[in-house]
């Protein structure tokens, strides 16, 4: 089915015709530094976007009958108020999306509370696999290291290398994702691994598995700096330990690794064809 959140008519349509169990709003405009170009669309898409799936679902008389999950983020911590972040911690967003998704965030809660929806709210720290876009750090710099390893390219360029993150492997928080509906009471979760690196120690274990050293690739363009910054993100994900038994599986050397070696077959694959 083709479809836009920001069309009210075409969602109502769609949830009648598919009549799901389960509905996961994963969409959104979600690059952080794009969010400052085109706030205004990012604010229709992430924000009001999780309101009218809430109010289709209301509106069709289906709060009984639909689970409902919304794709919180870690970016919502912004400029941290305490470390590790929990489900408690208070939210202080740095970024047009942060602020959108904070909206998100809370009109699931009050649809839940107002209307007794089953809506939880996943508040995922980053997470990374090869299928990643090309626009995110980890991605770019996987891809970078595979072109410099097989000779097409030769050097990176960054924005802020000391910036930290908690990033996960995308295909266990999608696992947290579907956990939180099977659960007897909807409630908001944090999803992360509790594990902190920098985008230097990513690259440096990137540029690690192929035998090379990010020093003499890596460059710092003040293209890719933000207008504000989220300089420090790290998740307690103790309560989804406790309460859905979920534990990320892959460690994040693994996840650094599987990135770099898929892009490199996919580069391989891709110059073979050409040649
Ligand atoms: O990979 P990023 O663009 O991800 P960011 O901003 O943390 O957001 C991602 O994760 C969020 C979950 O917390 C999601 F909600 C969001 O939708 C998205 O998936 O940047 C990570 C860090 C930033 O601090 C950025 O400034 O890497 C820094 N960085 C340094 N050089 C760069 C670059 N980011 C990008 N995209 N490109 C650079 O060249």
């Amino acid at each position: 089915h083709y479809g836009d959140v920001t069309d009210s008519l075409m969602i109502i349509n769609l949830i009648r015709k598919v009549k799901p169990n389960e509905i996961y709003n994963l969409s959104a405009q979600s690059h952080v530094a794009v969010s400052f170009q085109i706030p205004e669309y990012t604010a229709n898409v992430d924000a009001l976007g999780c309101l009218r799936i809430l109010e289709a679902i209301k509106s069709l008389n289906l709060t009984k009958k639909i689970k409902f999950y919304q794709a919180g983020t870690s970016e919502m911590f912004g400029k941290v108020q305490e470390v590790p972040q929990t489900e408690k911690t208070p939210f202080y967003p740095r970024s047009p999306y942060g602020v959108a998704k904070v909206y998100g965030y809370w009109i699931t809660i009050n649809y839940r509370e107002s209307y007794d929806i089953f809506a939880c709210n996943g508040i995922l720290f980053n997470h990374e696999s090869p299928l990643r876009g090309l626009e995110f750090v980890t991605r770019k710099i996987t891809d970078g290291v595979a072109r410099i390893k097989l000779g097409i390219q030769n050097e990176l360029l960054l924005g802020n290398l000391e910036a930290k993150r908690d990033w996960g492997f995308a295909g266990d928080f999608v696992h947290a994702m579907w956990l939180m509906l099977q659960t007897d009471k909807p409630d908001d979760y944090v999803i992360a691994t509790g594990e902190q690196h920098s985008v230097r120690d990513f690259c440096e274990i990137a540029f690690g598995t192929v035998g090379l050293n990010l020093e003499d690739y890596v460059g710092v363009d003040p293209r890719f700096y933000r207008p504000a910054e989220v300089e420090t993100l790290l998740g307690d994900p103790g309560k989804a330990k406790t309460e859905l038994g979920w534990e990320p599986q892959v460690t994040f050397e693994q996840l650094v690794t599987m990135m770099v070696e898929e892009d490199i077959k996919r580069i391989e694959r891709e110059i073979k064809l050409e040649s």
